[in-house]
């Protein structure tokens, strides 16, 4: 039924450092997935992650040598089976490994979906939504760079939320940065802060404190992610909107999360429930828990930027919107339509499939040899 599985790494320098708590980013390794199915047609998947093993469980290359060495044999002996019974045929076969599972049912539902000449989202139910706002992430390390980056998204109509990355500095110096940041671009601007998991309980109660009183709308994953019985207390102690981001890896930590009261908003993250299937399943859980929903990113270059934005248009509610601008933090262009940014938002494909066309040739030039 599939008779061809690719696995692409492609180095692409950003446009900028992008400094986190876990890493600084110089280029993006973007993991791309190529499947041919018996019929011709052909589907796309990513499983990019964020600073090699530094984010998560799953590297590039990790990720490259499972899928060749051990998901495109299984693959290529299945026989019609749909896409349902295929990723159920892999998770009896394959443990864990979330952003390969990701990578290859995203190709799958594209396939599918150019048989059933429908965009990717009517496959996952049905969009609600043509576009979907985006934020950016603010992340040079520099506060007058970082103000001066703001001011020319918001000029340009392509940003107004942003996103700042902190917990690499102490909590004061971190505090001073945001505030700053809040104050030059003025109340009507909604800042949010992602923390990636570096602070102590007690370092999260004084930052969080200070943040909220100068009018900080969320703070993302403030501490370690196997620490739930502090994001529960700090959920609870707390008026502004607590994010789980790390500490959210599917539809059973969701679950767990949400009976613990743990978080009052989800990051839901395609390659980290492990499928678009099971970031709907997420979207599910949060809704039944009065839980608010945030559009996540692994900062994927388009394919799996555009799988998301067809995932996160099927949500009822997207109370914190997205961060799906992770093509916009790279040099060079892979697809041959640019995805489309416009009035602050991202357009959600209507043609079938993901509805994108990757560039060949380039990928040819850009891909790890
Ligand atoms: C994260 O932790 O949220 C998403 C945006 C960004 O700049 O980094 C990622 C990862
Ligand atoms: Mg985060």
């Amino acid at each position: 039924m599939y008779k061809s599985v690719e696995t692409l790494l492609v180095e692409i320098p950003t446009i900028r450092p992008h400094k986190m708590a876990v890493a600084t980013m110089q280029t993006q390794t973007l993991v791309l997935v190529k499947i041919t199915a018996e019929d011709g047609l052909t589907g796309w998947g990513e499983a990019t992650t964020i600073g090699g093993l530094g984010y998560g469980e799953e590297s590039p290359e990790s990720v490259k040598t499972n899928i060749e060495t051990y998901f495109a044999p299984l693959l290529k002996s299945l026989k019609g089976l749909n896409v349902a019974q295929t990723m159920q045929a892999i998770k009896r076969n394959i443990n864990g490994n979330r952003f390969a599972k990701c990578a290859v049912q995203t190709a799958l539902l594209d396939i599918q979906a150019k048989r059933l000449g429908q965009p990717l989202s009517e496959v996952l139910g049905g969009r609600l939504q043509n576009s979907i706002p985006v934020l950016w992430v603010l992340a040079s390390g520099d506060t007058g760079k970082d103000i001066a980056e703001a001011q020319k998204m918001i000029a340009a109509q392509r940003h107004n939320i942003f996103k700042l990355k902190i917990g690499s500095r102490a909590v004061e110096a971190d505090v001073e940065h945001v505030l700053a940041i809040k104050q030059a671009l003025g109340k009507d601007i909604s800042i949010r802060v992602d923390v990636n998991r570096a602070w102590s309980e007690l370092e999260a109660v004084k930052g969080i404190s200070l943040l909220q009183n100068g009018g900080v709308d969320l703070i993302e994953q403030p501490c370690a992610i196997d620490n739930i019985d502090a994001m529960e207390r700090l959920t609870r102690k707390f008026d502004i909107a607590i994010m789980a981001d790390e500490s959210l890896m599917g539809p059973h930590s969701a679950y767990h999360l949400a009976k613990r009261n743990a978080a009052s908003v989800f990051a839901v993250k395609i390659a980290q429930s492990g499928g678009l299937i099971e970031g709907c399943e997420v979207g599910k859980i949060a809704k039944l828990a009065g839980i608010d929903l945030y559009g996540g990113t692994m900062l994927e270059g388009p394919v799996g930027t555009i799988a998301s934005a067809h995932a996160f248009s099927t949500f009822e509610s997207l109370a914190y919107g997205t961060e799906l601008f992770g093509p916009l933090l790279l040099t060079e262009e892979i697809l041959k339509t640019p995805l489309q940014y416009r009035n602050f938002e991202l357009a959600v494909p209507q043609q079938a499939g993901l509805g994108i066309e990757l560039d060949e040739d380039k990928l040819d030039n850009l891909r790890r040899s």
